[in-house]
């Protein structure tokens, strides 16, 4: 992470979602071989997973990609919306990865779990050296997650609760918006892809907007790895263009529809 930080943007492809939603819900191919090939050859900066998936890699492609250990979750068929407890530092140390990850759902009456959850990883993480990065998201009692009030509010607690990085939403209010999420945070913001854009040049466009916004790039799963592989790989690397070197989306305008 501290790699990252110091190259100053990142496109980091996340893949939690066998875990949170289910394989079923995405109907293609969720094998954490395939996930790796597109994170290696569309070069991604960092692949952001549970520990299962970090096992199941051969070590070799293992060593070629930064991993960012997920060590929280919620499954799609619990009723409750919290995050259990699914890998620790110590997993995180024993596979070589600097960096963890925890969400933290902030404005329902789990709050106060996540929030002490958070803490003790965080302690810990620290007393190790590791980075943490926090996945902040609202929920509201209003069900409104994406409004941008909200996402600001949640970025800022999780700035306060010191992550080293902090992943969000995207506001549905747009770039003016995130603009007061990142300016309000004070740490690196990453913006979460969010649900499927058919077109390419629309999710190149979000991720203009996320760094014109000055955040620090883009978490981004579904938007990448539900493409086939050949326009996943190709996506990604064009988002690495416009996070890291300035390209604007337009200048994509050739991409495959
Ligand atoms: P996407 O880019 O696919 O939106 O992934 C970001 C992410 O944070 C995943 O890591 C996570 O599993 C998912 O969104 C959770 O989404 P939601 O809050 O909509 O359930």
């Amino acid at each position: 992470m501290r790699y990252l930080l110091k190259e100053g943007k990142a496109v980091i492809l996340a893949f939690d979602h066998g875990f949170e939603h289910g394989p079923a819900t995405y109907n293609v191919d969720m094998s954490p071989k395939r996930i790796m090939n597109i994170a290696l050859k569309g070069d991604a900066d960092a692949l952001m997973v549970n520990k299962g998936i970090v096992k199941a890699l051969p070590p070799k492609l293992r060593k070629d990609v930064k991993m960012i250990m997920k060590v929280t979750g919620r499954t799609d068929m619990s009723p409750l919306m919290t995050q259990g407890l699914t890998g620790t530092v110590g997993d995180a140390l024993a596979r070589d990865i600097d960096t963890i990850a925890a969400t933290i759902y902030i404005g329902n009456e789990y709050e106060d779990e996540l929030l002490t959850q958070f803490s003790h990883l965080y302690n810990e993480a620290k007393e190790y050296g590791l980075s943490v990065m926090g996945i902040v998201y609202p929920r509201p009692q209003d069900k409104k997650r994406y409004k941008g009030e909200y996402v600001r509010y949640a970025a800022r607690i999780g700035a306060e609760i010191g992550c080293d990085i902090i992943k969000t939403y995207y506001p549905i209010e747009g770039q003016k918006m995130f603009e007061k999420v990142v300016k309000d945070s004070f740490v690196p913001v990453v913006a979460a892809g969010g649900t499927v854009m058919k077109k390419d040049i629309d999710v190149l466009k979000r991720a203009e907007e996320v760094v014109k916004a000055g955040g620090f790039g883009m978490a981004i799963g579904r938007n990448v790895w539900m493409r086939k592989d050949e326009e996943a790989i190709k996506l990604l690397k064009s988002l690495n263009e416009v996070v890291k070197y300035g390209k604007t989306a337009k200048e994509f305008v050739r991409c495959k529809k």
